[in-house]
């Protein structure tokens, strides 16, 4: 692994961000935050245009990619997207409680997502439908959370990939933890050995959880990826409120390597985590990645952005599309046709009208389904707050209250 001081690194107050801080209040207003572009730090292989761009440092992480596995990388994305935006719709139908739209981040989550290999832990914050898709769990799986059905029920170790958490930042300590675990099990050291993810927002990096979690990863050459998607805003915070450098520099105050990935860029994501993910596996973690791209949608069904920022930003962020740039390189090196991309189109209008189905008749849980798989172990303490509270509900049937 390179040291850190091989990475370019401006001084404070000469990068894009920095220069960026602070924007005035007019300039917030007038659209005018410097946001659309990554700066010259971004690594990027495929431009918005979709052209190629050829890069000495990533393109051998990635010799696999022939024009059939970007065409599954193209199509991973527009499944998940399809998903994402019948879920969005579902939720105005009042058919979901809330959720969290990823529009916009298809390329960093899938391009991680599928850097990961099996015997790899993935943590994700609430916004990761897209990694959780490349770790094989169902969607429907995703749905129950936000129709409030259950807390997440897939098995998370088959899956490689964690629960949700909501607490901004906490799934990072979690997350170091268990990296730290895979290296005193001597789990990493060459080829086939494991490593960690953790995915959280440019907000995040506001809390302690984080900075610890960072602390604690690099003191004990923990095997973790450290995924930031910057997404440009934490709710209605810009990242201008966060941090006074590029987030990615953060990393060398903790004395491991960072980078700017563009986050729109499938290609750029899946070479540069999967370059991480070795240096993890190898036993020369950590390694921060902060993905630059952005929320397209709301932060949440519960949120108005045009409240806080107008449209011209969205605009701009369009015509930096991750899916569209894959489509315009697969069609120009005449590796997709229009009836493949139709095909495509089709095949996720059927995945997301199989979720409508499934969402709508999903099953309401029974009322002990709160108590169960608290503890891995039967607790004679739960289970008899489980049976007063069965006792109680039954009261009612009695009384012919129900
Ligand atoms: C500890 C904690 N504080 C506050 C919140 C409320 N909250 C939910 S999302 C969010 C913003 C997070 O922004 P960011 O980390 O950039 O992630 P993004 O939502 O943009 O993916 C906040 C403050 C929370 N969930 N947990
Ligand atoms: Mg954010």
């Amino acid at each position: 692994m390179p040291s850190p001081e091989q990475w370019t690194h401006p001084e404070p107050g000469e990068g894009p961000a920095a220069q960026a801080a602070q924007p005035s209040r007019e300039q917030v207003i007038a659209g005018l935050r410097n946001t659309d572009a990554g700066g010259a730090e971004v690594t990027q292989l495929l431009t918005p245009e979709g052209e190629r761009i050829a890069s000495p440092q990533f393109d051998r992480y990635i010799p696999d990619i022939d024009p059939e596995a970007l065409r599954g990388l193209y199509r991973d994305m527009v499944l998940v997207r399809r998903a994402d935006r019948e879920a969005n719709a579902m939720q105005r139908q009042g058919q979901l409680g809330i959720w969290v739209p990823l529009l916009g981040q298809e390329a960093a989550q899938v391009g991680s997502g599928r850097a990961l290999r099996p015997q790899d832990m993935a943590f994700p914050s609430y916004r990761e439908h897209g990694v959780a898709y490349t770790r094989g769990v169902d969607f429907k799986e995703l749905l129950g959370i936000f129709r409030c059905t259950d807390h997440g029920g897939w098995d998370f170790k088959a899956h490689g990939f964690h629960p949700y958490t909501i607490v901004i930042g906490n799934q990072v300590l979690n997350a170091a933890g268990y990296a730290m675990g895979q290296k005193f099990e001597g789990k990493v050291g060459d080829d086939e050995g494991e490593a960690t993810i953790v995915y959280f927002g440019d907000g995040a990096t506001s809390q302690g959880d984080v900075h610890e979690g960072f602390v604690w990863a690099s003191v004990y050459d923990a095997p973790l990826v450290f995924f930031c998607q910057n997404n440009q805003w934490a709710i209605s915070e810009p990242t201008e409120r966060q941090s006074r450098l590029p987030l990615y520099q953060r990393a060398r105050g903790y004395g491991f390597p960072g980078i700017r990935v563009d986050g729109n860029d499938v290609l750029a994501c899946l070479a540069v985590t999967r370059w991480a993910l070795e240096e993890c596996r190898h036993g020369n973690g950590p390694v921060l990645i902060e993905a630059f791209t952005y929320r397209m949608d709301a932060h949440t069904t519960t949120d108005d952005p045009t409240r806080y920022r107008l449209s011209d930003e969205l605009e701009v962020w369009k015509h930096k599309d991750p899916i569209e740039r894959v489509r315009v390189h697969l069609a120009r090196g005449g590796h997709a046709d229009q009836a493949w991309f139709d095909q495509v189109q089709a095949e996720a209008d059927a995945f997301a009208a199989d979720l409508r189905e499934f969402c709508f008749n999903m099953p309401e849980p029974p009322p002990d389904r709160v108590f169960a798989n608290v503890y891995a172990d039967p607790s004679p303490v739960l289970d008899s707050q489980r049976d007063e509270y069965l006792s109680y509900l039954a009261g009612f049937v009695e009384a012919g209250e129900r």
